[in-house]
């Protein structure tokens, strides 16, 4: 079958919860993917940053055919001999007490929203039921009920009320905000070090500095959303790093399983998500050995192969070859390690086009909203792959 009846096959049986390009593809090895029809693409994407260590990484995929051969799931009635290791090798790279493993992003959030209400009854003396957490505009952190229930964007929200009450939301960079939200029922702050659906939003500089210290006086949970910036996105093990802070707690997912598996997981001091005892939450998937072999697989190729410094330094030479580019369509190129976010001005006619343009010069990239193209690839990529980036983009762009 070629493009057009695969397209056709979605179109026919699919839900019409996405439009993606048209294009379909059947193979990825490292920065680059083919579609059924041979062409040949660099993914500027990463599966929304699932994909750091690159495509069907060799030593990912030979732990998961290796633990799918022997052990996949076994419920967490009872223990595997995955778990602990999975336990401890992340908690000290990520110099966290306590983890909390789960399947989808949304799911660590939610775990998250669990625990810091519960803390807030059990520890901080919170009356029951009138916890409250703060957000931030444009947030994005899933697509449950709750989620979307705080969320700014309308679409998201769309059709899917009633919503969970106890969210409160506040402008995003803004401290002092943070500050006079906070009442003696709030529990926790949830934010992201960087947003990304929003497109690429970059806090003022010590933003998560001034956040941290005002959530340890009031003693609010400090919650963030590490999903798509952590993992060495951002040229850092977590995005929170580059301004020296630690969370209180922090989700992570996506890239702790490099792309191979749905693995993601909460990390905690111990006072927070220690308010869980047997039974008062859980998972049929959560911590399955598969999930955890092929995530500490993920996590080593991630340190071992320097993804992470790679990350910050040819993160560093893109941003600065987008700031050279001379275009009348180009308002502004941010963004933080590979994570990056070129926002074009209303009269360029929307992001989606210039991604197919893209596409057709052999570059997947994804437009979020309508004026911001994201360029986010697998953190191994090399120079001489930028700089052939750079020259597509500046031949479709300039
Ligand atoms: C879609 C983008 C959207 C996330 C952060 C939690 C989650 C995500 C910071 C939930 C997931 C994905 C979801 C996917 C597109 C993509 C995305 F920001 F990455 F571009 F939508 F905003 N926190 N982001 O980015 O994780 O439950 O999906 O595992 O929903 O269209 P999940």
């Amino acid at each position: 079958m070629n493009t057009q009846e695969f397209i056709a096959l979605e179109k026919k049986w699919g839900a019409t919860n996405y439009k993606p390009l048209d294009v379909v593809l059947e193979r990825g090895d490292g920065i680059w993917v083919w579609d059924v029809d041979g062409n040949r693409y660099m993914d500027c994407l990463s599966a929304y940053s699932a994909v750091n260590q690159g495509h069907c990484h060799p030593k990912i995929l030979q732990t998961m055919q290796e633990q799918a051969a022997k052990l996949t799931l076994t419920s967490r009635a009872f223990r595997n001999d995955q778990l602990g290791l999975f336990y401890k090798e992340l908690c000290e790279l990520t110099k966290s007490h306590i983890a909390l493993p789960m399947n989808s992003g949304a799911e660590a959030v939610e775990s998250c929203i669990k625990a810091v209400r519960k803390w807030g009854y059990k520890v901080k003396g919170v009356p029951e039921g009138q916890a409250e957490i703060i957000v931030c505009e444009n947030n994005f952190h899933g697509r449950t009920v709750t989620i979307v229930g705080f969320s700014t964007e309308a679409q998201y929200r769309d059709g899917y009320a009633p919503f969970t009450p106890g969210f409160k939301v506040i402008p995003y960079g803004d401290a002092q905000a943070l500050e006079d939200a906070i009442t003696p029922n709030t529990v926790g702050f949830l934010v992201e070090p960087i947003q990304g659906e929003a497109g690429i939003i970059v806090p003022p500089p010590g933003y998560l500095k001034d956040v941290r210290r005002i959530c340890t006086e009031r003693n609010v949970v400090l919650m963030t959303d590490e999903i798509q910036t952590g993992l060495g996105r951002t040229g850092k093990l977590l995005a929170e790093e580059h301004d020296g802070v630690e969370a209180d707690m922090t989700m992570i997912g996506k890239a702790l399983s490099g792309g191979f598996y749905p693995v993601s997981a909460v990390l905690s001091n111990t006072e927070v998500l220690g308010v869980f005892q047997p039974g008062d939450h859980g998972s049929t998937f959560g911590g399955n050995p598969l999930a955890c072999a092929v995530a500490r697989t993920a996590l080593r190729v991630l340190v071992e192969e320097g993804m992470i410094e790679n990350a910050a330094r040819q993160g560093e030479y893109l941003m600065g070859c987008l700031e050279r580019i001379e275009s009348p369509h180009i308002k502004e190129v941010r963004g933080k390690g590979l994570l990056i976010g070129v926002e074009l001005h209303p009269e360029a006619g929307g992001a989606r086009q210039y991604c197919e343009a893209l596409m057709k010069r052999g570059l997947l990239c994804k437009e979020t909203h309508q004026n911001v193209i994201r360029i986010a690839p697998p953190l191994v990529i090399k120079k001489d792959e930028v700089d052939w980036a750079m020259e597509q983009f500046e031949a479709v762009l300039a």
